[in-house]
């Protein structure tokens, strides 16, 4: 077989479950608490969703009696980005139905929710799970990023979960595809389905996250995956002294990834988009900063360091944010026109379409940037932010500004990287191995006791696996309306970085010290075995996030 060694020993990996789980999913007890509302707009959303609004936050306590036992029959969608420990989210689902009942049938959607709205599925079957669990990867039925958000998809869904006899559905995936399994629950209630729809929280990019949801599984092990190539090119560039690195690093819009892996790593430069936006600093301003760190290590005889730059940073600089929204309008209306033209013709025609102020900064810019910054916008109108070279953009930038200041004499000779799909699929951690499986675990009950519109939620995470607690969380307790493409929606609301909040000031009251020295820290490859304080260790950002 094509399994590695590490492959062979990590399959045989126990994933750890809170203790509330330990005795099966028939021997626990649910623990309902008072009605819930959603974070804001609570009248809309109520309206929005009659069936399943308000409903109780639940926790799981372990029980000495069994609920009587009947087969469980769920369907699972992968959604979105990959995110390590997928697979043990699944592997988490099946053991905790097949508990409950040997008969039970664990039915996996492929390719993402297109497969759920075609009825295309393969049934997953011990052997299947088996070569599966603790690996990284969503390749055990694949995942896609088809929305499910008409009336005609949800029918569709509802037929097929009335073909397969579902008790319940589970979705796993992020912000928008958890606020989708809430609408499709609210549906298939609206209709008299027996079929429920929850969800798991999944996501590198950290932003789905609140009071109840500590974390989204896949930050750990892709930010530790991260820091260990960074730690890597630091000693690099502290032993050759002579480039500096320019290191863009995944997470379509909010920051988490940047800041985390900065916490680990402690580099000499570290930009957070929600800082920028903040303090409406313009790209020109953004340069001047960068440039001045370079400059005075320069002045100290150390032409070299490490830069992080989160992908999201463009569409967070105010003038380029602007420029961005406007030429997707301007692309939007005039898609033909410009189709064919090159890319200095495109500026030139496009230019004409945005404010004058967006065509300066649009003009402004390396003819690669402009290039890619009118590349074709995905299927939910946003631009592609993994494949806009910011990293490039800013290297250009700085040497061109180095290049006016009379009193630079030091050398700026810098390298690009860009950390994203190398991390998204890396073998889970310990953290994420047991995290996914317990909210897999999780799910199961939810779905044997046909609790509608949850979250399934794990949380206490910095107290060790013994003493989490796990739950259900009604999803309409994390939403509020928000604009998109011209309507109110009733969505997730997005975590982006607190600026008020202990990891960033963390990293605030450090970075000057960290911009002159070299601090780097050295996190090396993520540990499957030895010291838990080694092998089991969370990230800095929950660490510091829950004071622990
Ligand atoms: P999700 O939000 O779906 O988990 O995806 C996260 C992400 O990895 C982002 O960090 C990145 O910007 C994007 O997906 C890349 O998308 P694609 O895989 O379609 O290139």
């Amino acid at each position: 077989d094509n399994l590695s060694v590490l492959g062979k020993a990590r399959k045989a990996y126990q994933p750890k479950l809170p203790a509330s789980l330990r005795n099966g999913a028939l021997k626990v007890a649910l623990n309902k608490g008072k009605a819930t509302e959603s974070v804001s707009d609570q009248k809309k959303i109520k309206a929005l969703f009659p069936n399943t609004y308000g409903a109780p936050y639940i926790s799981l306590k372990k029980a000495t009696k069994a609920v009587a036992a009947r087969p469980v029959n769920v369907g699972v969608v992968l959604s979105g980005g990959q995110a390590p420990g997928g697979h043990n989210v699944i592997a988490g689902i099946f053991d905790g139905i097949k508990s409950i009942s040997p008969k039970s049938k664990l039915l996996g959607f492929l390719g993402g929710p297109s497969g759920l709205e075609n009825g295309k599925f393969k049934v997953i079957d011990a052997k299947l799970m088996d070569a599966y669990r603790n690996t990284g990867g969503f390749d055990i039925i694949q995942s896609g990023r088809t929305k499910l958000e008409t009336e005609e998809q949800w029918q569709k869904c509802l037929a097929v979960a009335k073909a397969q006899k579902l008790d319940a559905i589970v979705i796993i995936g992020g912000d928008d595809s958890n606020t989708n399994a809430a609408v499709l629950g609210e549906y298939f209630q609206a209709q008299g389905a027996s079929c429920v729809v929850c969800g798991c929280p999944k996501t590198i990019d950290g932003d789905l996250k609140n009071e109840y949801i500590e974390t989204s599984f896949g930050f750990d092990t892709a930010v530790k995956t991260y820091s260990e190539l960074i730690g890597n090119i630091m000693r690099d560039a502290n032993s050759a002294q002579k480039y500096w690195h320019f290191i863009k690093l995944m997470g379509r819009s909010a920051s988490h990834i940047a800041l985390e892996a900065a916490l680990q790593t402690h580099p000499n430069i570290t930009l957070i988009s929600e800082e920028v936006k903040e303090k409406k600093m313009k790209l020109k301003q953004v340069i001047k900063y960068v440039a001045d760190i370079v400059a005075a290590r320069a002045a100290d005889g150390k032409n070299f360091g490490v830069a992080l730059i989160p992908e999201g940073l463009l569409e967070f600089i105010p003038d380029v944010g602007v420029l961005i929204s406007e030429l997707s309008e301007a692309l939007a209306h005039h898609e033909k026109e410009v189709e064919d033209l090159d890319t200095a013709a495109k500026v030139e025609k496009l230019s004409q379409w945005v404010s004058k102020s967006s065509a300066e900064v649009l003009k402004s810019l390396p003819a690669g940037i402009q290039a890619q910054l009118m590349l074709e916008r995905d299927s939910h109108g946003n631009v592609q932010v993994s494949l806009i070279e910011t990293e490039k953009l800013i290297i250009e930038m700085v040497k061109k500004e180095l290049k006016s200041r009379k009193n630079f004499k030091g050398k700026f000779s810098a390298l690009n990287h860009f950390f994203g799909y190398e991390g998204r699929c890396a073998a889970p951690s310990n953290f994420d191995a047991d995290y996914c499986y317990s909210l897999g675990y999780t799910a199961s009950v939810l779905a044997y006791h046909k609790l509608n519109g949850y979250m399934s939620s794990v949380r206490d995470l910095t107290k060790g696996v013994d003493k989490w607690v796990a739950g259900g969380i009604p999803i309409t307790m994390m939403m509020n309306m928000e604009r998109r493409h011209g309507e109110d929606k009733p969505v997730i609301q997005k975590a982006l970085v607190k600026l008020d909040a202990a990891p960033f000031k963390y990293l605030a009251k450090n970075r000057d010290v960290w911009a002159k020295t070299e601090s780097y820290t050295y996190p090396g490859p993520i540990q499957y075995w030895g010291p838990s304080e080694v092998a089991d260790q969370t990230t800095f950002t929950i660490r510091l996030e829950r004071g622990a």
